[in-house]
C-alpha cells in the first residue's frame, strides 16, 4: 500500500493510505471466421503493437484461444474492451474482446 501526503490545506500533513488501482487484463478470444489480419490491425491499433509484435499475439490467440492484449486500469480497460468491439462490429467481424481482473 503507498503513502502519500495530503495537501497544503491542512494544518498538520496527514498521511492517507491509498490501494494502487487495481489492473484489468483486456483478452482476445478466437473464432473461425474473424480474418487474420483484422485482428493483426487491431492489436497494432488499439494496443499500439507493431506489425511483428501484433502478428505473434495474434496467432497465439489463433493457436491457444486466447490472449492478452495490454493490462490497465478499469476504465482505461473497459474503454478498449468497447472500441474493439464497436470497430469488429463495423466490419461485420464476430471478434469477442473481454476483460478481466488481474
Ligand atoms: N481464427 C481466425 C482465423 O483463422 C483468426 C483469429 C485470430 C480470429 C485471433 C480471432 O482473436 C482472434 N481466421
Amino acid at each position: 500500500m503507498a503513502i502519500k501526503h495530503q495537501q497544503e490545506t491542512d494544518l498538520a500533513p496527514q498521511k492517507v493510505l491509498i490501494d494502487p488501482p487495481a489492473m484489468w487484463r483486456v483478452v482476445l478470444l478466437n473464432d473461425d471466421f474473424t480474418p487474420m489480419d483484422f485482428v493483426t490491425t487491431v492489436l497494432q491499433t488499439f494496443f499500439a503493437m507493431d506489425y511483428e509484435r501484433a502478428t505473434q499475439i495474434m496467432l497465439k490467440i489463433h493457436t491457444e484461444g486466447r490472449g492478452i492484449c495490454g493490462v490497465f486500469p478499469k476504465d482505461v480497460a473497459a474503454t478498449k474492451v468497447s472500441e474493439v468491439t464497436h470497430f469488429a462490429r463495423q466490419h461485420q467481424h464476430p471478434l469477442q474482446c473481454i476483460m478481466e481482473i488481474r
